[in-house]
């Protein structure tokens, strides 16, 4: 495994026309910035959103949800080397990405961390799994192109003649080991061994799982077992299957926001996904599915409604079960389906 993650690792860079550290001054910085509460940033409100934060504020806001979940006193971090890495992992993201940008990475985190922050999570899941929970949900799309994996194998780009599926996904994921084994952001280097397995092990699933398409295979085992209220503390592999789902549930909480934060979002994905169904038909000369064409952009809150009825309501209805703490998610989602299907109506 050694030996394939160093062709991993040198296939990465070799994909890479940008340089992934940042420069002395902002690593200062940020060292030397005081960081505000997560009361002053909102990190614990489910509503949060980052459009009026400066981008100071949003690397200072990482920088304090690691610290409020102890992750630099439990596993020995470098405050310094904490600083850097999270400014490594802003800069891999594309800023010319309308939705899968450094902003979606902080939301997704942000989620994560509220979510972590309730009782029932907290005193449930073990440091090394909140640990490997906040990197992943912050890595989980690092380096995205704004075009979904069935793009990438159509126009036979070289990240999908590394993998086969979820090429995306594992590209995140090199991304994200890529910048934790960059000299000065080496953040796991004081766990053991062992430790050190597990938390990459759990990463790398973690970030997987963010593939819709996992998520499919996964989900109905899921429902199954929080609607017959079972416990899924105990078996190694209920505990990875909530892992998973908590990844979903984070990277698609923009349907949980307050109606404004929702729409203004709503219509990144869109500005996006058109942009896509644009190169389709312009590159590959071929028809994009509906959602990717603009020519149904009237049909957006439809979509929206079945969007929510069959991938987010259900999985927050389900976390509901598990963690009450975390049911304004689902209440989020069914005032926006509200909404969205007034404008339906509206027509
Ligand atoms: C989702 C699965 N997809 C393969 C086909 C379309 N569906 S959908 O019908 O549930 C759908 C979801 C249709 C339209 C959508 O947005 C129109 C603006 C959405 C949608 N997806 N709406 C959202 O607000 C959000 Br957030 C999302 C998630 C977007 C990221 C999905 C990334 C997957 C990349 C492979
Ligand atoms: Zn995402």
């Amino acid at each position: 495994t050694a030996d394939k993650t160093r062709v991993r690792l040198a296939v990465t860079k070799e994909v890479l026309s940008y340089q992934i550290s940042a420069s002395q001054e902002e690593i200062n910085e940020l060292e030397e910035a005081a960081i505000p509460s997560a009361d002053t940033l909102s990190l614990l409100d489910f509503g949060f959103s980052d459009f009026d934060m400066s981008q100071n504020a949003m690397t200072q806001a990482v920088v304090r949800m690691f610290l409020d979940l102890n992750l630099p006193q439990e596993f020995k971090i470098d405050y310094k080397a904490l600083c850097q890495w999270v400014l490594s992992v802003q800069k891999c993201y594309r800023s010319n990405v309308v939705y899968h940008n450094w902003s979606h990475a902080l939301r997704t985190a942000q989620c994560m961390f509220a979510m972590l922050q309730t009782k029932e999570l907290k005193s449930n899941l073990s440091s090394l799994e909140v640990l490997a929970l906040m990197i992943a949900s912050l890595s989980h799309d690092l380096d995205h192109r704004g075009v979904n994996n069935s793009y990438i194998q159509r126009s036979n780009q070289p990240l999908a003649q590394l993998y086969g599926q979820s090429s995306l996904e594992h590209h995140h994921y090199d991304m994200c080991l890529l910048i934790l084994n960059n000299p000065g952001s080496q953040i796991l280097s004081s766990l053991s061994v062992n430790e050190y397995m597990a938390c990459l092990q759990m990463i790398e699933k973690n970030i997987l799982a963010t593939d819709l398409a996992i998520f499919f295979e996964k989900r109905t085992k899921f429902f199954k077992l929080a609607e017959n209220n079972s416990c899924l503390w105990k078996d190694e592999g209920h505990r990875e299957l909530l892992r998973s789902m908590l990844m979903t549930a984070s990277d698609i909480c923009a349907i949980t926001k307050p109606w404004p934060v929702q729409k203004r979002i709503a219509e990144l994905v869109a500005t996006e996904f058109y942009a896509q169904g644009d190169r389709e038909k312009r590159e590959l000369n071929i028809q994009p599915i509906d959602v990717m064409d603009r020519e149904n952009a009237s049909r957006l809150p439809q979509m929206q409604v079945d969007y929510i009825d069959g991938i987010c309501s259900p999985l927050y209805e389900a976390l509901a079960f598990i963690c009450e703490s975390c049911s304004p998610l689902k209440e989020g989602c069914s005032k926006n389906r509200k909404h969205w299907q007034e404008m339906v109506d509206d027509r």
